[in-house]
């Protein structure tokens, strides 16, 4: 059942929870020292599409749908230039292959109808839709003592925490509904840090899109990249793999 609006500003900080490490894997990511003043890892911002859930491929297919009634090409190509970037700009870069010029009137209705397509899919997400990788390394760096928050640019994500089982899990939460400017400026990764009361180099961001990297070295943090970005040289680690990041912890 598909719930009616993202709930507002639903950005919080909610204390963290246990001191024990439990992470004792050897590093086998090398990261570049130098590049940030590096100080002990303390916390962990995560995006949510495409890093803790899949949902990078329901944007694809209700932006494939509704460039398909417009009859503007949209390919995954076009799709990976989407990622971490608000809806509105989304709506831009997808208008920019089309020939018709729109009043921001119709621009909001646009991207009302896609919304709707997104959350329909959304909807029929469950806690299954968590990996059980995700799930697991979550657990792990939970319990190590390390405070964990969510910094997307996603008007959505209090409703895909709720989807996948993780709406209580993270000690902070900075998403869409909170910030002016979406990645790559880091206003999203900043409010998540002043959140969870911890400075930029003492927190690592987990990013899949070059908007987001970009946005956590403009914001001073470290970065672990994966997924599309996986290859992008401003990050410090990049990861195969999710679990990779038990790696960089311990
Ligand atoms: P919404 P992230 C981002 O989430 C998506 O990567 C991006 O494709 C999307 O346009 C943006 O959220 C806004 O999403 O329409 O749900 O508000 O990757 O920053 O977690
Ligand atoms: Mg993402």
């Amino acid at each position: 059942v598909s719930r009616s609006q993202p709930g507002g500003s639903l950005c919080r900080d909610l204390g963290s929870e246990g001191a024990l490490n439990a992470c004792s894997n050897e590093l086998k990511v090398p990261y570049e020292e130098g590049r940030i003043n590096m100080k002990k890892l303390r916390g962990i911002i995560f995006d949510l599409d495409g890093v803790i859930c899949s949902t990078d491929e329901y944007h694809y297919l209700a932006w494939k749908a509704l460039a398909e009634c417009m009859a503007i090409p949209f390919d995954r190509e076009r799709n990976n230039l989407l990622r971490g970037v608000s809806r509105m700009e989304s709506l831009e870069i997808i208008l920019a292959r089309g020939t018709k010029v729109y009043t921001e009137e119709e621009k909001i209705a646009f991207a009302e109808k896609k919304n709707m397509i997104y959350r329909s899919l959304l909807a029929q997400m469950s806690t299954s839709d968590l990996a059980e990788d995700v799930r697991n390394t979550l657990d792990v760096l939970k319990t190590s003592g390390i405070k964990l928050a969510i910094g997307s640019s996603s008007k959505n994500a209090p409703f895909i925490l709720d989807r996948i089982g993780l709406s209580t899990f993270f000690d902070a939460v900075a998403d869409g509904n909170c910030i002016l400017r979406s990645k790559p400026d880091p206003e999203v990764f900043l409010l998540a840090a002043s959140l969870l009361k911890l400075d930029p180099p003492e927190c690592i961001v987990v990013e899949d899109a070059h908007a987001g990297v970009e946005a956590a070295v403009n914001g001073g943090f470290r970065c672990a990249a994966m997924g599309d970005a996986i290859d992008d040289e401003r990050a410090t680690w990049h990861l195969k793999r999710f679990a990779d990041l038990l790696q960089i912890v311990a």
